[in-house]
């Protein structure tokens, strides 16, 4: 079942899902004479994913903590979203081993990966070099860069373009590659760069 929060109808809808897809269970739990037994869900994802931002959304008194970074659930608790109906929100969940870089990078772009275990600027680098490759206009457009002053930059000199023209300007006046990389992850993690892809197009 697709479900978004931003959709009022798909909330609505959710609770009816569950019960149709309990259907079996249910009929059964009745046929035993069990009439007040809940229906319990448990939500599973990656960090920072929106786990308990769904919770929230389904549950009439929000409760589940929610922040822009992962591991902000730290353990497992039931909410109660109304017509027996109880979901686990659980901490998000992680391979233990990544199957290529490729894989732990796109996790990390995503923000699924603690920022404070990772390097950013090296980040920004990597999430540039792959992004400007099949959005290159799109993200002249966002950041506001001259196409045809952008078009041979490399990685590194696409970023401090990006730095010069939002001013992030260190006090020597170079430019401070630092804050630009957190924005500009901040600004793909925040949805302000579109809906980029990161699988090969
Ligand atoms: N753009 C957008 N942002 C969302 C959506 N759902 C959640 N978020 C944001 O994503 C961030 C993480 O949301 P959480 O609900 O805390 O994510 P989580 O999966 O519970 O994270 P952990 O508990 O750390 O594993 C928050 O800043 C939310 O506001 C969504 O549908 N769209
Ligand atoms: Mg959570």
């Amino acid at each position: 079942m697709l479900f978004s929060i931003k959709n009022s109808g798909d909330v609505a809808n959710f609770k009816k899902k569950v019960n149709e897809v309990m259907k079996e269970k249910l009929e059964r739990w009745k046929s035993k004479g069990i009439l007040n037994q809940s229906i319990r869900i448990m939500i599973v994802g990656i960090p920072n994913v929106g786990k308990s931002s769904i919770i929230n959304r389904l549950a009439k008194n929000s409760k589940a903590k929610v922040e822009n970074r992962p591991g902000v659930t730290k353990r497992i608790s039931w909410f109660s979203v109304g017509n027996n109906i109880e979901i686990l929100d659980t901490p998000g969940v992680l391979w233990p081993k990544f199957k290529n870089d490729e894989m732990a990078y796109n996790l990390a772009f995503t923000g699924a990966i603690k920022d404070q275990i990772l390097d950013t600027e090296n980040l920004a680098f990597e999430f540039i070099k792959r992004v400007k490759t099949n959005y290159f206009s799109i993200l002249c457009e966002k950041f506001g860069l001259d196409e045809n002053l952008s078009k041979n930059c490399d990685a590194i000199e696409f970023i401090n373009y990006i730095g010069k023209r939002r001013g992030m300007i260190k006090s020597g006046g170079e430019v401070d590659f630092l804050r630009t990389s957190n924005m500009i992850l901040e600004w793909y993690r925040n949805g302000k760069l579109g809906k980029l892809t990161l699988e090969s197009l």
